[in-house]
């Protein structure tokens, strides 16, 4: 796997129809383009930094804006503009379905769903602002767990989707987990044993703003909505947490038109923030940050190549919720640290940070598909299930492991023994 990785998505799908939809005519939107690769050193485009969203026969189709448009003149770059629609494969087209996203959740649905559920299960299901986004959406953890409203003295687990907008999928499987818990919990005493014995906190949804984007304006953004001056645009969440933050311009970008952009300080940005505040003032035993796509599970450090102090620990863990998942529905996700064999280094990402500030085993998972040419940032609606399902077994067995190995917090001076959150029952007015 190469850095391009981070933003591969089919190319059928990117040509599809919905591109169409997509890149109405504001100059300002990004635009698909290709570039022969033999247009120009590799060295060079590395250098520019691009988002390529895939490499194919012999070229690279990117994601441009108006900045990149320009250094690719400078440099005299010849590129073209994809505009042929093409029809998407294997129907893959998130599109069809109802609305705009079919199954897939709106900032709106997503919220009117988590609230159903603490209504509906209210001595298992919380939920809570965390904070707000730039647009003032609000940032929702759903806590699960028996005696929701009291903080217990349980292991506490955290999982995280969607830091990245376009990466839909990791928005619908954790609020699954949160859902299946609440409504098993009564029936199925594996699930009642696990719920009873710990809390589990899902924010499903940590970039509202680039949600809604990419609902609305652009399929294909990435990072959330900052306005970074000069027609620039957002700031990777996915780099903009404070560990090692911004440690070299590899694992993140210094400049505001980068997909890997970190912005201008750690934690710059109120949706890390959210989930730094969140996991600050509580004591988790272990995380997985949702993400997509290619299928692997990765654990710190992203960093360096240099294996953590606790690499054994967080590989076993790794090759267990791997082999949980494969025997599902035979499907092979990889495991390794971030910054591996094949990888490519991050800095100031989810994981490293809640890692190295608390030794937590953490986890970024990459749903499916695998590549590119397997739907990319499209996963079928009637995948969405599927996935979940053979995620769930991997995430009882991180809650599992976490009661097994529950270390409480010795003095956590965020830890007041009150809640700290105030619950909500009643829908944003803004969205
Ligand atoms: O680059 C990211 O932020 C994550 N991949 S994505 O394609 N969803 O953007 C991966 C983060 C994990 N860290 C490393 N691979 N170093
Ligand atoms: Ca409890
Ligand atoms: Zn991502």
């Amino acid at each position: 796997m190469t850095k391009t990785k981070i933003v591969l998505l089919s190319i059928i799908v990117a040509l599809s129809g919905s591109g169409t939809f997509l890149f109405a005519e504001n100059p300002e939107q990004p635009k698909i383009i290709s570039i022969a690769k033999d247009s120009a050193p590799a060295k060079k485009i590395e250098e520019l930094n691009l988002d390529v969203l895939a490499d194919w026969n012999g070229k690279l189709y990117i994601v441009a804006g108006p900045q990149d448009m320009v250094h690719l003149q400078k440099e005299r770059i010849p590129y073209t503009l994809q505009t042929v629609p093409l029809t998407p494969a294997r129907g893959q087209n998130a599109f069809s379905g109802g609305g705009v996203n079919g199954a897939y959740h709106t900032y709106q649905e997503l919220e009117a769903d988590m609230l159903a559920l603490q209504q509906k299960y209210p001595n298992i299901a919380q939920v809570f602002p965390l904070g707000e986004s730039l647009e003032k959406r609000k940032i929702y953890a759903l806590k699960i767990s028996d005696n929701v409203a009291f903080e217990e003295d349980e292991p506490e687990v955290l999982f995280l989707g969607c830091h990245h907008a376009r990466e839909w999928i990791s928005v619908e499987v954790p609020f699954l987990m949160g859902k299946y818990l609440a409504e098993n919990y009564a029936s199925d005493p594996e699930v009642k044993r696990i719920v009873d014995q710990s809390e589990i906190w899902i924010v499903p949804l940590v970039n509202p703003d680039g949600l809604e984007y990419t609902l609305h304006v652009y399929r294909y953004w990435r990072k959330n909505r900052r306005d970074n001056g000069q027609g620039n645009f957002g700031v990777d969440i996915n780099r903009n947490y404070g560990y090692k933050w911004g440690i070299d311009n590899e694992g993140s970008s210094p400049s505001p038109a980068s997909e890997v952009y970190r912005g201008t300080a750690a934690f710059s940005e109120p949706e890390a923030r959210a989930v730094r505040d969140l996991f600050l003032r509580k004591n988790f035993q272990a995380m997985i940050s949702f993400h997509s796509f290619s299928q692997v599970i990765l654990y710190p450090w992203g960093y360096t190549k240099v294996p953590s102090d606790k690499n054994a620990q967080m590989r076993e863990i790794a090759a267990e919720m791997s082999s949980r998942i494969q025997a599902v529905a035979g499907r092979v996700y990889q495991y390794g640290q971030s910054n591996g064999p094949a990888m490519y280094p991050t800095n100031g990402d989810t994981t490293d940070w809640a890692f190295g500030t608390s030794g937590t085993p953490s986890y970024t998972i990459e749903l499916p598909p695998i590549d590119e040419l397997g739907g990319g940032f499209f996963n079928r609606l009637e995948d969405i299930e599927p996935i979940f399902r053979e995620n769930l077994p991997a995430m009882v067995y991180l809650i599992d492991y976490s009661i097994a190995n529950y270390q409480p917090a010795i003095h956590n001076p965020y830890d007041l023994g009150a809640f700290l959150f105030k619950k909500i029952d009643k829908p944003d007015t803004r969205y």
